[in-house]
C-alpha cells in the first residue's frame, strides 16, 4: 500500500503556511546556504542523479535541461518559471504558491545558482491576482531576508527576481508562447529547435521549468537525490502532486510517489462521492486520453501510463461518475480548446473549430452515425500536423471517448438527444 508523501504540503494547514517565518520554520532557505557553498555544476549533476523529471507535464528530465544550456559567454541567461497552469483540471501550482510560495522561490535562487542566471522570472496566469499578491509579498520578504538581491548571503552570488501575470490565454503555458508574452508579443509558439535552452528570452539561454518541478529542488539538495530517488518507480522518480476533481469525496491535492494508483488515491480520497460508480476519468488533465474503471489500478508513472494509452501529464485526476454524459463532458472540453486555439496553424484552428461543431449538434442528438468517423477524420488530421502541443491535446478526450463509450455517441442519436438529460436529477444528485 503505498503512503502518501506530504513533503511540498507538509504545513500547508498551518495558520500563516505562506510566510517566510513558517518556512524557516521548517528548514527553509537552508538548502539555498548549502547550494551557495556548492560547485554549479555539482548541483546540477545532483538534480539529474535525483531523476527528478518535468512536472509540467511533458516529463523531460530536469537536470538534463540545465545541462543544455550553452557555456557561459558573458551575456545574460535566464530562468523562467512557467506558473501559467491553466489545463482543464490542473490545480497543484496554483494551490502550492498560495499555501507555500517560497519553496518555489528558494527553487529559483537554486536553479538560478546552479545555471548561473542572475534575473529569473516567474511568469503567472492573469486571472489569478490572488497568487499574484501572495508572490510578490514572498519575493519582498526573501529580498528583505537576504535570500534574494546582492551578494546573497556572502556568496557573491546575484539574483533578482521579477514576478510577471499574463493575460490569461491557456497557450501561453507553451514555453515559447509563454516568452513572447514575457517579451510583451501576443503568445504564439515559436519553431522549435532553437530549444529555449539554446534561444530563449530575448534570444539568450533559458532554462523554462514548471512551478512543482523547481519547487522540488530545494527538498532533493536537503535530503539527498538519493532520498528522492527512492521514491517512484524506475523511470518516474520522486514525489509529486495528484489532483483529484469531480464525483470524488474529499477532492484535493494529495502527495505520493509515483507509481500509486487512482485506486489507492480514491481509497484516500473517501472514495467515489455518493458511493456512485466511476465512469470515466483524465489521468493528466483533459490533453490526455481518457481512461475507464478497467484502468483503477495502473501504476500513474510516466510509462505505465503510456503503455496504457495515455500521458501522466500534470496528474489531474478528473473524476467522473455514472452520471456523466461523456459526449456532453467532451463537447464542453473542445469549447474550451475552440476558444484557446491561437490560430497560428490551420489544423488546429478549423480542425477544433468543426470538432465543436459536430459535437455540438451530437449532444443535442442531430447527426448520423458517420459523424463519428468525421471526429475521428479531423482528429487525424490534427494530431501530428499542428504545430504545438495544444492542438494534438485536444483530439484526446474526443478519439477515447468514442474508442471506449461509442455506444453513448449512438444513444445519443437513437434518443434524439442526451439520455442523461431524461433524468436530468441524476445528473447533479
Ligand atoms: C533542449 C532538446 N530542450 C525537449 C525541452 C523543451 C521543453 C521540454 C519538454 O509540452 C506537454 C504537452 C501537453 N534540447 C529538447 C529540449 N526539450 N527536447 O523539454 O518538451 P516537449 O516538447 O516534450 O513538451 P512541451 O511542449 O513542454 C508539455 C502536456 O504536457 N500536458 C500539460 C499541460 C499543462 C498545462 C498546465 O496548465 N500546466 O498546460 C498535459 O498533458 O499537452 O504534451 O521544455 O524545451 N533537444
Ligand atoms: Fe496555435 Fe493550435 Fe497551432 Fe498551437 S496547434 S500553434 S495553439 S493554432
Amino acid at each position: 500500500m503505498t503512503t502518501l508523501t506530504p513533503i511540498l504540503s507538509k504545513f500547508w494547514d498551518h495558520p500563516q503556511s505562506w510566510t517566510l517565518g513558517t518556512y524557516e520554520d521548517n528548514d527553509g532557505y537552508q538548502a539555498l546556504k548549502k547550494a551557495l557553498g556548492m560547485e554549479q555544476s555539482a548541483l546540477v549533476a545532483m538534480t539529474k542523479d535525483s531523476g527528478l523529471r518535468g512536472r509540467g507535464g511533458a516529463g523531460f528530465p530536469t537536470g538534463m535541461k540545465w545541462s543544455f544550456l550553452p557555456p557561459p559567454d558573458g551575456g545574460p541567461r535566464y530562468l523562467v518559471v512557467n506558473a501559467d497552469e491553466s489545463e482543464p483540471g490542473t490545480c497543484k501550482d496554483i494551490p502550492l504558491m498560495m499555501a507555500a510560495p517560497h519553496f518555489l522561490i528558494e527553487g529559483v535562487a537554486i536553479t538560478s545558482y546552479a545555471i548561473g542566471c542572475n534575473h529569473a522570472f516567474i511568469y503567472l496566469r492573469g486571472e489569478v491576482v490572488h497568487v499574484y499578491r501572495r508572490l510578490l509579498r514572498a519575493v519582498e520578504e526573501a529580498y528583505a531576508a537576504g535570500h534574494l538581491g546582492k551578494n546573497i548571503h556572502g556568496s557573491g552570488f546575484d539574483l533578482d527576481v521579477t514576478v510577471h501575470a499574463g493575460a490569461g490565454a491557456y497557450i501561453c503555458g507553451e514555453e515559447t508562447a509563454l516568452l513572447d508574452s514575457l517579451e510583451g508579443r501576443r503568445g504564439q509558439p515559436r519553431s522549435k529547435p532553437p530549444f529555449p535552452a539554446v534561444a530563449g528570452l530575448y534570444a539568450r539561454p533559458t532554462v523554462v521549468n514548471n512551478v512543482e518541478s523547481i519547487a522540488s529542488v530545494p527538498p532533493i539538495l536537503l535530503h539527498g537525490a538519493d532520498w528522492f530517488a527512492a521514491m517512484g518507480t524506475e523511470n518516474s522518480k520522486g514525489f509529486g502532486f495528484f489532483s483529484l476533481s469531480g464525483h470524488v469525496t474529499r477532492p484535493g491535492q494529495y502527495e505520493a510517489p509515483l507509481g500509486i494508483t487512482l485506486r489507492e488515491l480514491l481509497d484516500m480520497a473517501g472514495g467515489m462521492r455518493g458511493g456512485k460508480k466511476l465512469k470515466f476519468w483524465t489521468p493528466g488533465g483533459s490533453s490526455t486520453p481518457l481512461f475507464t474503471d478497467a484502468h483503477l489500478d495502473i501504476p500513474l508513472d510516466f510509462d505505465s501510463v503510456a503503455k496504457a494509452g495515455s500521458m501522466l501529464g500534470t496528474r489531474a485526476l478528473q473524476i467522473f461518475d455514472e452520471t456523466t454524459c461523456v459526449v456532453r463532458a467532451v463537447d464542453r472540453w473542445i469549447d474550451f480548446y475552440k476558444h484557446e486555439s491561437c490560430g497560428k496553424c490551420t489544423p488546429c484552428r478549423e480542425g477544433t473549430w468543426w470538432l465543436k461543431q459536430i459535437l455540438g449538434r451530437l449532444e443535442h442528438g442531430v447527426g448520423d452515425e458517420e459523424d463519428l468517423d468525421k471526429l475521428l477524420d479531423i482528429s487525424d488530421n490534427i494530431l501530428g500536423r499542428s504545430f504545438c502541443a495544444l492542438g494534438d491535446g485536444a483530439t484526446s478526450p474526443v478519439t477515447s471517448s468514442i474508442e471506449y463509450f461509442r455506444d453513448e455517441y449512438i444513444a445519443h442519436l437513437t434518443h434524439g438527444g442526451c439520455p442523461f438529460d431524461r433524468d436530468a436529477s441524476a445528473l447533479f444528485a
